[in-house]
């Protein structure tokens, strides 16, 4: 992956774009931390804005950053989302799910009015090749991996490493990594996924991501859909 500063960069940058009185998607990962602990010093400068975490580490790191948070039920919508992605394509696609947070991620991303990756190099391709991870309730897994099979993926259960058995989700599910190989139409994908029995979310994000900060080791690229 990329350098800490260029992750660094990249959230501080985002951080910027939240007004007075947002509600802020706080997204998962090394990235979206950045972002969350700017934020943080924001409202000890006196910023209002209130906090939607997407995972049990987001929350915990915006409670140690002293930002409000609330959960997605008790808001009228989100102002805007920050989150990190594991691989983002030429036209603003993203894989991802390597902290298997996407369910609750996408949820609060697509809520968002705007939705802002931040990102390292290492995460810019010019198509998807990454393996896409598939949340799927915890006994359907085999027939979902046959599923997957049939559309051409190579699933493989995402195995704990400091636990015995699978790695298992604050939803209580567990994660199929698929490989697909580069894929060329992730829309299609997306919907084939998403029509699986017994997937409860895929870390394919189509037509969601607005704006990608691309931190460097002079500064930030921008894109914007
Ligand atoms: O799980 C996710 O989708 C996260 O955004 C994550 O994969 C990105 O993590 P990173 O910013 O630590 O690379």
């Amino acid at each position: 992956g990329g350098t800490d500063d260029q992750k660094r960069r990249a959230g501080e940058r985002a951080a910027e774009l939240v007004a007075e009185g947002d509600v802020v998607g706080l997204g998962t990962g090394s990235t979206a931390a950045h972002a969350i602990r700017a934020i943080g010093r924001a409202v000890d400068e006196g910023l209002d804005v209130r906090g939607v975490p997407t995972s049990f580490d987001s929350r915990a790191l915006a409670r140690q950053s002293g930002i409000p948070i609330c959960s997605l039920d008790e808001v009228d919508g989100v102002d805007l989302a920050i989150d990190g992605a594991d691989q983002i394509d030429a036209d603003l696609s993203a894989i991802k799910g390597g902290g298997a947070a996407h369910a609750r991620e996408k949820v609060v991303d697509a809520a968002a009015d705007r939705f802002v990756v931040v990102a390292d190099p290492s995460k810019v391709a010019e198509s998807l090749s990454r393996p896409v991870p598939v949340e799927v309730l915890p006994d359907t897994h085999a027939a979902v991996e046959r599923d997957l099979e049939g559309l051409g993926g190579a699933p493989t259960l995402r195995r704990a490493e400091r636990k015995d058995g699978p790695v298992v989700t604050d939803n209580g599910n567990l994660l199929l990594d698929c490989d697909f190989g580069v894929v060329e139409d992730p829309a299609s994908l997306s919907t084939a996924l998403s029509g699986l029995p017994g997937v409860v979310e895929h870390g394919l994000f189509v037509d969601l991501v607005d704006t990608v900060y691309v931190g460097t080791d002079d500064g930030v690229d921008v894109r914007e859909r």
